[in-house]
Formats: C-alpha cells, structure tokens, sequence
C-alpha cells in the first residue's frame, strides 16, 4: 500500500508560478529532508514535490501513511486441526495437534504406514491413533497375542493340550478317543462319554455336569430358570450364565438398577437401566450405601460433647485446687500448734484425754489429727522438717 504526500499550490495564477518556481525554487528531496517513512520496514520514495511511502513484504502502512505495521498472518486461522499458530515477519508457522502434520495440519498423519498390526490385522487409521481387527486365533491392541485355546482345560480324561493358532490339540491317554479325548471305550461293550471313566461294576463314571448311563446327557442348569427379571439363561458345562434384560444385573439379574423411582438419598436415575448418579459420598448401584466415616452433624456433636467433657474437667480441677488452698489457710495455725506440741505418742499418733470422748471436742480432735497429719506432710515436702519428724508426736 503506498500514499503520495501532498504538495500545495498557493498562487491564482497556477502558469507562472510554476514558472517562477521552476526557476525560482531548488530541488527539495523530502525523503533526505525530513524521512518522512518508516525506514526499518518500508523506504521513502521521492517524486517531484510529493514522496511515496512503501513498506517491505509483511508490512502494511499505518493510517498515518508513515508507519509500517507488522501484518498478522494468523489473523486468518491458516492453522488447520486444532494447530497453534504463531506469526512471524510475512510468514507464520503452525505447531500441530497430535496425528496432523503439514505446514497448516491439514494432513492426518496415517498411524497404520508403518504396519502395527501383527499377524495379518487389518490396520484402520484414526487421529493419533489406529485399530487393528486381528485374524482369528490373536488378541491385543496390535494382534501381538497368540490367544490360549487351551486355557479352558478342554482336553479330558486327562489329556494334554496343545495350543495352536486359533484351536488346539488334545493327545489322549488312558484308553480315551476323541477330538477331546471325552470318549472312553470299558472293553466290555461299555462307552463313556464327555469325560465319563469306567468304572467297575459299570456303567461310567460321570464328570460334573453329564449325567447318564454313558454319561450321554448334558445337564441343562437353565432348566431350573434361574435369571430372573427377564434374564436369558445361557447353559454351560458345569454352569449357566444370564444375560440381563436392560436395569438389571447380577449372576441371576437379581439386582435392580436404576428406573425413574428407585434411586436413594437423592440419586438421579440417568441413563435408564444404569447405576444411579449419587450424591457426593453415597455409593451403590441405588445410592443405597451412606458416605463412609462421620456427617457433619456427627462431628458437631462430638466436638460439643468433647467441649463440654474438658468445661467439667477444668471445673473439677478448679475446685480440688481452691479446696486445697482454703485447707492450707485453715491449717497454718494448727501446724505452728503441732510443731512444738508433742509427746509420746509416735507415728503421729495423737494422745486423747479419755475425759473427752463423746464429746465435741474429742471429734474435733479427731479432725485436727487428719489435718496436722497432712500439714505435716508438706512441711516434709518442703524441707521445713526433717526425716526426724516421722516420729513426730501430737498429743491434744
Ligand atoms: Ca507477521
Ligand atoms: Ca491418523
Ligand atoms: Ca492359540
Ligand atoms: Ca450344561
């Protein structure tokens, strides 16, 4: 974008001016006078009384007609895929999300060129990723598992398995024939099937799940229709399985999930036949299962009776102390009596006037001797008297 400035014309007679000033006036090269332009991104172009300014590629000019902008080359979003987009001088660069490549993204990067998947899996493309649909007989994200055709110890009366690619190879032993080694022939006319031994007397020996003469009979465990709520029952072996009917789940479908009513403490039923969503803490196909340690009104009412537990202990431990102190108080003047007051009575023992029993006084005695005997405990304590004083005497 370029902008010519303006010169301006100030005389009526438009002819001779131009004539005068053709001679009158010098050459003026506004771009060397006055650097009109933006010299670090454009140039400054002169022409006979005007200048044109220009900018390099990637600029553009300013309103002004001077300036040089740096242009915004992301302003278009050229980044494709989620790329992030970074400007730069007439340029920008994309830095792509995962599985794109290109200089905008616009290629999805084909996960499959390099043939992950093993033993001939047909490999799909995705976004950052890939599939494989694997042959018969292997498993795994890439096919990379021989799966174990012997696993289910299908070979019986026992048999050995011999794992292949997508079945398996009993070598029977023990007189037993057939693909599963399950036929057993008695040698006197009796057979054993599915896994049946002979027995002697005869006729066979049935494993779980036969029953028999010749162990012929496959137990049907669905005869017994044990799905319930709809459940469609499966006959195995040695068990039965229930395909649920939608809501339902468990062995025999017996456990209700979710319909528009049954959800508990505040679960909402969504999708139908699912889990309920629960509330925070409950858990449980209903919500049926309270959150785990204390509510919030529990942890109140042990902090409170906690609060009120230490309220009584420190009062308990106010009053012994203020018991304490007001007995000290009673008992100085007793202790100065009982230090000089003593006899011959040992161990603190404390000589009673016979005359004064029944009455008043020889209960106050009895008293005063509790109460000496404890003066005189912390006199000990404190040193104020000796080991000597153990056979300190009182007598009243
Ligand atoms: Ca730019
Ligand atoms: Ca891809
Ligand atoms: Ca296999
Ligand atoms: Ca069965």
């Amino acid at each position: 974008m370029a902008v010519k400035g303006l010169c301006l014309q100030t005389s009526y007679n438009q002819r001779e001016n131009r004539e005068n000033s053709s001679r009158a006036r010098p050459y003026v090269d506004e771009c060397v006078n006055s650097s009109p332009c933006d010299s670090a991104n454009g140039m400054c172009e002169n022409s006979g009384g005007s200048y044109v300014c220009s900018c390099n590629s990637g600029y553009e000019l300013d309103g002004d007609g001077s300036a040089c902008n740096d242009i915004d080359e992301c302003a278009s979003a050229p980044c494709l895929h989620g790329g992030r987009c970074a400007d730069e001088v007439n340029s920008y660069t994309c830095t792509c999300a995962d599985g794109y490549t290109g200089t905008r993204c616009e290629t999805d990067i084909d996960e499959c060129a390099l043939e992950p998947c093993m033993h001939g899996g047909t490999c799909t493309d995705g976004v950052n990723s890939y599939t494989c649909a694997c042959v018969l007989g292997y498993t795994g994200s890439s096919c990379e598992t021989d799966i174990d055709e012997c696993a289910s110890n299908p070979c019986m009366n026992g048999g050995s398995c011999a794992d292949e690619v997508n079945y398996f190879t009993c070598a029977c032993v023990n007189g037993s024939i057939g693909t599963l080694c399950g036929t057993t022939e008695c040698g006197d006319g009796t057979v054993c099937h599915n896994g049946g031994s002979c027995t002697n007397p005869g006729p066979c020996d049935c494993v779980t799940g036969f029953n028999g003469t010749m162990c012929e009979t496959d137990i049907d465990y669905c005869s017994t229709t044990p799905c319930m709520n709809g459940g469609i029952c499966i006959d195995e072996v040695n068990n039965f399985t229930c395909n649920c009917a939608a809501g339902y789940k468990g062995d025999t479908c017996q456990t209700v999930l979710c319909d528009l009513s049954n959800c508990q403490n505040g679960g909402t039923c969504t999708p139908f036949g699912q889990p309920c969503n629960c509330p925070p803490g409950f858990t449980g196909d209903l919500c049926e299962n309270a959150p785990q340690g204390l509510s919030n009104g529990a942890i109140i009412v042990l902090a409170l009776g906690i609060f009120g537990f230490v309220l009584v202990f420190l009062s308990l431990v106010c009053f012994v102390f203020v018991q304490g102190f007001r007995r000290n108080q009673a008992m100085k003047p007793m202790l100065a009596e009982a230090q000089y007051d003593y006899s011959i009575c040992r161990n603190r023992g404390v000589y009673v006037n016979e005359s004064l029993k029944g009455s008043r006084d020889y209960e106050s005695i009895q008293e005063r001797r509790y109460a000496v005997g404890q003066a005189l405990d912390r006199l000990r304590e404190t040193n104020a008297l000796n080991n000597s004083v153990d056979q300190f005497l009182v007598h009243y």
